[in-house]
């Protein structure tokens, strides 16, 4: 070696110290999420990935294409531990990447608008996107493919959904309704004039994943954010994330026009009120050019709207879309309402109330329905309205942060609840009509799309509280961009490219999370019991029957009485089942071939009647409520077997997690076994042992826990 190749050398050396290239910080704080681009330990995938890597190549470009080279060169330098310029013009070179978006790569008719194709020849490397965006994602789906140590191969990725969007529910006082992971990551009182670095890793995550929206504050909104002091602080996050492809959005305050204009009624059909919010909304645009639109709860949960002036949901969505109309943006309208109705079944509530409106929202509107009926269940049979409104296009609404899944401290990896819900046949066009295609238009022909997460994120360090809820904001911005993948392939991807990729260690995580969903179901709400009561919406109170409305109560969901358990919703009930278009309804009326997992959703089913797995109602919850809390020591011992394989802070924190989780699954357990026992008057079957504690000792451990 030459003097000057040795200085070189030493040159390259010392940058990549520097920086930190390839080096796994010493603790893994988890801040990094899946984009963490640790050294590839194997030298010949190193080598081999490192032959189409000398260059990036950006001809043409943009922020948007800037970010993408960028990030590209970050990942690959960290990746290979080796250092990449970003050139502009390859001439006759090969062994490079090439960002572009023109060529025959990036006009096919084979890529959407943000879809990209990888092309590879010569040892170089075409990212090619149809747009910018497009352009962007084809970066991270390069990066992917190494993080994952899968050979380069041509791949084509065209997004399913239009509006891919996390909700955050964060609230100006920096808290976060339903967060669990610290307080809200928007850092209101600095803004507009600092910028904590942080907001760009948050766009980068989401653009890793193809995520391209964003509402920033609470569907419980407060009027603040619609003042020109919060739309200056909101147009700041705007332009940080606007170099990764992503639109921020707002939820608003129905009754804004009154308690900020000043005016004496928000009736969206009074003329003042339609000039306040045409105003209201131009201004937002001149703050921000290139904002995504409006999300709105109302009538909901005491929460102002149309029908606060004898109108409709239609006749105030139309009115905002009105406002909207000489821009971009979209109007995502909830369909989370429910009444303080005695007799009525809350299930029914969004079913009745919106169906009546089917074809008379404004093109503009997007109705954005919740997964299952009622909220969030940890299971939930599928929405009916997905069946029953082929003239407006709908959003599906998932909740990522587990508000009834344990918290952060719960391990429940979500992506089969999300894709139990979009796999699920609605019937509303025959055989095949998926909530997927409904969702993705493909069934009704809208273009119009969108898909909306409700957010995990919080200023924890490691953003998501639980380490493996990571997992959850990942499978949730996989299934927005192709929900035909698999949970268990996105927990393969995420698990490669964040914890191991050490083979047998790396299996036994993916299997641990594939399992968690049903653990915890079973010794949370077996059966089809739901659990959606007032309050923390954690702590196991199933005999809570006391509040302001019934549907506020346990009693109301569960019906639990010297007969049976579960909510009558067939014809001799409330008769919700006939809100299901008559393929599904056949199945679920019986309770002989409606699935187990759905049964007391919709049967009241007698303790002693036998059911498919040949064990008594009674029998079968014990053996759910005892087998689920003792999976949760399965899920301990598979976790101490992989310690060598992962990252040890990251392994410690996981670990004491779920010790936390088996105590808690013992109290669920505990709780819902004596009380139902009250009325089922059976023993608990062998093998299983009577809970140690009376049911007094855990009503008093439940009280404890809900002293404020
Ligand atoms: C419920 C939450 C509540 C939300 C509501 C909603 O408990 O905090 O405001 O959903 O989605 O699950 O509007």
């Amino acid at each position: 070696m030459n003097y000057n190749r040795i200085g070189g050398y030493i040159t390259i050396c010392l940058v990549l110290a520097l920086s930190g290239f390839g080096q796994t910080p010493a603790t893994d704080d988890g801040y990094r999420l899946w984009l963490n681009y640790d050294l590839i330990q194997d030298a010949a995938k190193r080598q081999a990935y490192t032959r189409s890597a000398q260059f990036i190549a950006l001809p043409k470009t943009s922020p948007v294409l800037k970010s993408a080279a960028e990030e590209l060169q970050t990942g690959l330098q960290s990746l290979l531990g080796k250092s990449i310029p970003i050139i502009t013009n390859a001439g006759n070179r090969t062994g490079g990447i090439v960002l572009t978006t023109s060529g025959p790569a990036a006009n096919s008719p084979a890529l959407a608008k943000e879809g990209y194709r990888i092309t590879t020849s010569n040892n170089t490397i075409t990212v090619a996107g149809q747009s910018d965006a497009g352009a962007l994602y084809g970066a991270f789906a390069l990066l992917r493919q190494l993080q994952t140590l899968q050979p380069i191969a041509a791949q084509t990725g065209n997004p399913n959904v239009q509006l891919r969007m996390l909700n955050h529910w964060d609230n100006v006082d920096g808290s976060v309704e339903r967060g669990y992971a610290g307080q809200s990551l928007w850092k209101w009182y600095e803004l507009p004039e600092r910028v904590d670095p942080r907001y760009r890793d948050y766009a980068r995550a989401n653009a890793s994943l193809g995520i391209n929206g964003t509402v920033v504050n609470n569907v419980n909104a407060s009027a603040r954010f619609m003042t020109a002091e919060y739309l200056h602080k909101v147009a700041a996050l705007a332009d940080v994330f606007r170099p990764y492809g992503i639109k921020v959005y707002l939820s608003v305050y129905f009754a804004a026009p009154k308690t900020l204009g000043g005016l004496k009624t928000s009736d969206p059909l009074d003329p003042q009120v339609r000039r306040w919010w045409a105003d209201k909304v131009k201004e937002i645009y001149q703050t921000i050019p290139d904002f995504g639109g409006l999300l709105v709860k109302a009538n909901s949960e005491g929460e102002p709207g149309p029908q606060d002036y004898g109108r409709t949901h239609a006749d105030g969505a139309n009115m905002l879309a009105e406002a909207m109309k000489p821009y971009d943006g979209v109007i995502i309208w909830r369909a989370f309402v429910y009444k303080a109705d005695p007799n009525a079944d809350r299930f029914k509530a969004a079913h009745e109330e919106f169906t009546p409106l089917d074809g008379q929202f404004d093109k503009k509107v997007i109705v954005q329905v919740k997964n299952g009926p009622i909220d969030f269940q940890p299971r939930e049979p599928f929405s009916p309205l997905f069946g029953n409104m082929p003239k407006t296009p709908l959003g599906v609404e998932f909740q990522i942060t587990q508000e009834y899944l344990g918290f952060a401290t719960h391990l429940v990896y979500e992506a089969p609840l999300f894709k139990e819900c979009l796999d699920a046949d609605t019937y509303v066009n025959g055989k095949g009509s998926t909530v997927a295609r409904v969702v993705d238009g493909s069934l009704h022909n809208y273009a119009r799309t969108l898909m909306a997460g409700v957010a995990n994120a919080g200023s924890a360090r490691n953003w998501t509280g639980h380490p493996m809820a990571q997992a959850n904001w990942y499978a949730f911005g996989r299934l927005a961009w192709d929900h035909s993948l698999s949970s268990e392939a996105i927990a393969r991807e995420w698990v490669a490219m964040t914890l191991t990729h050490e083979p047998q260690a790396a299996n036994r995580i993916v299997n641990l999370m594939l399992k968690s969903r049903d653990i915890y179901v079973d010794y949370n709400t077996p059966i089809g019991l739901s659990r959606p009561w007032s309050g923390v919406h954690f702590a196991p109170e199933p005999w809570q029957n006391r509040s302001s409305r019934p549907d506020w109560t346990a009693v109301y969901y569960h019906r639990a009485d010297s007969i049976g358990l579960g909510f009558d919703r067939t014809a001799t009930g409330s008769n919700a089942l006939a809100q299901y278009r008559p393929e599904v309804c056949r199945q679920w009326e019986d309770p002989k071939t409606c699935p187990l997992p759905y049964l007391l959703w919709f049967h009241h089913v007698p303790w002693t009647r036998k059911l498919s797995t040949g064990r008594s109602l009674w029998d079968e919850l014990c053996t759910r409520f005892y087998t689920g809390a003792d999976s949760v020591r399965w899920m301990q011992q598979e976790w101490a077997q992989v310690k060598s394989a992962v990252n040890p802070a990251l392994h410690d924190d996981v670990s004491a997690r779920l010790a936390t989780q088996q105590r808690e699954a013992i109290w669920w357990r505990d709780a819902w076994v004596l009380y139902l026992q009250e009325y089922a008057k059976q023993p608990i079957p062998a093998p299983f042992k009577k809970p140690e504690r009376t049911l007094d000792e855990v009503k008093q451990s439940v009280n404890t826990y809900l002293l404020r």
